[in-house]
């Protein structure tokens, strides 16, 4: 499977075109508006939430509630597009008009794809660059990994990212029944956090942050349970499936960092504290008691639960001045203008979710033969039967 994105953020609207799911799924675009509104939600958006209210329109592949096996084809419009149509529209300009576009950008933002997007692209007007590496573009691939995800679910795995951390405040005992009790718990915290106390501590940091004009970020988590035995491979370097999974988190903007299990305290810990002890059960088949590893051996799910944090800095998009350059005029400047989020941090879990329920769809379409979704079904659990009895 694969998928492209287009658009701007202010752009008319935000395209995905799919590529590679089965025939034969069921798919309604109800399924993907639920994750396009978690996406949304979360303590610390700025003004512009306010403004969008993200639904999809299926444009392609599905037929009567099901897949089709043809590419499908996502929109989402943005409903902010009627305030900038003079800036950004596609048409291009009459004689003089140039001088008319308001909003040009000069003034590159430390810590954003502006002034190197711009060098690199030639735009003069770094808006050019802004539009596009926005996080705005975050909505389709949640809507990506949505279809990702109702393809897992309907195979018995379920994804779920959370908020660990944020601005320093740390959630501390995190327990849950379930993945599912996970998901619930996580749904009702305004900044997807499952500890109550450390919540609202991250709320009024969020709140100071504003009142800053300054922005934290912070660290999230993706749980996903009921993956077989062995998808991945060990065998090439680009068929890694945790791999490709540190790839999807890091592409996510903002994002600097990845952990799977234990992550960077495995360093600090002897091998018999960090290796997962392998037992065999006749009910359960292979197992283990602990998961410190967070899935993944040689590249290869182990059916043990996938554990990966992401780790996302503060947006670079201040209110507090900071030390930048004028484009035009070479002279230094100490202030900035864009509107924005004081953090994301509770919505980039939910695009953290997406993008891992993407690499895992396309992992196991790629693994077995995915034309039919019936028979992909029938596969996966004929391997699961197999890896108990191996
Ligand atoms: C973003 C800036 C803000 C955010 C935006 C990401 O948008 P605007 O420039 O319109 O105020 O709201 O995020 C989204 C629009 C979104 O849907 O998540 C940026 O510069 O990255």
């Amino acid at each position: 499977m694969r998928y492209l994105t287009s658009g701007e953020s202010h752009g008319p609207q935000l395209t995905t075109i799919i590529e590679g799911l089965p025939a034969g799924m069921p798919l309604e675009a109800e399924d993907i508006n639920e994750d396009l509104a978690r996406r949304q939600k979360g303590y610390g958006r700025g003004r512009r939430m306010q403004i969008e209210k993200d639904r999809v329109s299926i444009v392609g592949g599905v037929r009567h509630g099901y897949t089709l096996g043809s590419p499908l084809g996502l929109v989402v419009e943005n409903k902010d597009w009627t305030h900038w149509t003079k800036v950004m529209g596609i048409e291009p300009l009459s004689p003089g008009e140039e001088d008319e576009v308001k909003r040009k950008i000069s003034r590159p933002r430390p810590g954003h794809a502006d002034l190197v997007g711009g060098m690199k692209y030639g735009h003069r007007d770094l808006r050019n660059v802004l539009e596009r590496s926005s996080a705005r573009e975050t909505t389709v691939r949640v809507a990506a990994g949505s279809v990702a995800k109702k393809l897992l679910n309907l195979l018995g795995i379920e994804v779920v990212g959370y908020v660990l951390e944020i601005g320093g405040i740390k959630a501390e005992n995190i327990k849950y029944d379930s993945i599912n009790d996970l998901k619930e718990r996580s749904e009702k915290s305004p900044v997807r956090c499952l500890d109550n106390e450390a919540a609202d501590k991250m709320m009024n940091l969020i709140d100071e942050a504003k009142q800053n004009g300054d922005s934290i970020g912070g660290v999230v988590e993706v749980i996903v349970e009921g993956m077989p035995q062995g998808v991945g491979s060990y065998v090439h370097y680009d068929r890694k499936l945790d791999a490709k999974l540190a790839r999807a988190i890091m592409s996510i903007n903002a994002f600097k960092g990845v952990e799977f299990g234990l992550g960077f305290e495995m360093a600090r810990k002897p091998g018999s504290e960090v290796h997962d002890e392998i037992l065999w059960s006749e009910e359960k088949g292979y197992y283990r008691r602990t998961n410190r590893l967070g899935g993944f051996e040689g590249g290869m799910t182990t059916g043990m639960p996938i554990h990966i944090k992401g780790v996302m800095k503060p947006i670079p998009t201040l209110y507090k001045p900071l030390q930048s350059v004028d484009i035009d005029t070479k002279e230094p400047f100490k202030a900035s203008i864009e509107r924005s989020d004081s953090c994301a941090v509770p919505a980039a879990s939910v695009v953290a979710e997406a993008v891992v329920a993407w690499e895992l769809a396309e992992a196991i379409a790629d693994q077995f033969n995915s034309d039919q979704f019936e028979k992909l079904q029938r596969d996966v659990e004929n391997l699961r039967n197999e890896s108990k009895e191996f």
